[in-house]
């Protein structure tokens, strides 16, 4: 399987992470690409090549102009604030307080673009963010071009990214520019499906009133887990989109065989719904060991429901999200893919 990297990830390097009440290293680190690109080499999967550039208008296909705007302004503006920690939100246009006007001050404005004040924006954020974007869409063309699956390493990772919203350490939301790209491609109808552990909030909202684009999310519930306020199995789609958007929301603990229920109840929906490509949001964060997460997978379940995947045999994107077990993560990412490839 040929698999799109780039070193520019590296860019992407903040120092600070709001857990728990303290600042600590992020989860979301460069060595979580070091370990998936070791075991990668490991195993005999040296088809790996640099991403093309597409510009920016695959990316504003997504997101909004102001937004993008605020991604590439947002460090140079905190530091000319005179603040000297990372970027990092502290207010938001919550309940009754809904005027939606992005404020000037750049503490105001970072605010309104954020849904998770985790994520932390320092320098080289934008730069890693829209090399992460090349990389997603790298694969997006391979697949237009026939190939059978491909493999995106884009970090950082990206579903919890809404039109006009980064968090969750998340900026710009690979899949769905991925997604978006391949319609504007000629790909009649595209299904996505979110095999991390957080619910893909930002592709649901993206795609909530389609019928082009089939979302479906498989996640921690969000009465238990992030992001919290989205991610319910009654989120069915709205207008077009109505019966296009799948949710399973799945208990603490939940064990492989109840999550591999889930998959093949979403694969069958897939299949149902015929795309000309499928998209995987691949989140390892349902590793058992995975330190923010609940589920129970172990290394040998990511083999098997590679092989399910497979077994629809679509043409396959998957897209690096998530999994913070950063010693664990190459093997559980490369057994995703091999279980694809030999399923
Ligand atoms: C892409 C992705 O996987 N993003 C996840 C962002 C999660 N950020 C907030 C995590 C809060 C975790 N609280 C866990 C408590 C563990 N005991
Ligand atoms: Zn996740």
């Amino acid at each position: 399987m040929k698999v799109i990297h780039t070193e520019r990830h590296r860019l992407r390097a903040s120092k600070t992470e709001l857990h728990g009440g303290q600042f600590v290293p992020p989860f979301e680190c460069p060595e979580r690409v070091e370990h998936i690109l070791a075991e990668l080499a490991r195993r005999g999967h040296n088809d790996v090549s640099e991403p093309e550039d597409f510009g920016i208008d695959p990316i504003f296909r997504v997101h909004d102009a102001k937004f993008v705007e605020f991604l590439q302004t947002c460090w140079t503006e905190w530091q000319a604030e005179g603040f000297e920690g990372e970027a990092v939100a502290t207010t938001w246009p919550s309940r009754r307080m809904t005027r939606d006007v992005p404020p000037k001050n750049i503490d105001g404005k970072i605010g309104y673009y954020c849904l998770a004040s985790e994520t932390s924006i320092s320098e080289g954020t934008w730069e890693a963010a829209e090399a992460g974007a090349q990389v997603a869409l790298t694969g997006a063309k391979l697949i237009q071009d026939g190939a059978r699956s491909a493999f995106s390493l884009c970090r950082p990772p990206g579903h919890h990214a809404a039109q006009d919203m980064f968090g969750g350490y998340c900026f710009l939301n690979n899949a769905a520019i991925a997604a978006q790209a391949m319609r504007d491609g000629g790909a009649k109808r595209v299904a996505v499906l979110d095999v991390d552990f957080h619910h893909g909030n930002g592709t649901q909202a993206i795609f909530y009133d389609r019928d082009d684009v089939l979302f479906l999310s498989l996640h921690g519930d969000p009465m238990d887990a992030f992001p919290y306020f989205l991610g319910g199995a009654d989120e069915t789609g709205e207008g077009a989109g109505e019966g296009y958007n799948v949710n399973y929301a799945l208990p603490p603990g939940c064990p492989y065989f109840q999550w591999a229920e889930a998959l093949d109840d979403a694969l069958g929906k897939v299949s149902a719904y015929a795309p000309d490509a499928f998209v995987i949001s691949l989140g390892v964060d349902t590793f058992e060991r995975d330190p923010i997460s609940f589920f129970k997978l172990a290394s040998d379940d990511f083999i098997d429901y590679g092989a399910r995947i497979a077994r629809l045999g679509l043409p396959t994107l998957f897209v690096m999200e998530g999994g913070y077990a950063v010693a664990e993560i190459g093997v559980n990412t490369v057994n995703v893919l091999e279980g694809f490839s030999n399923g």
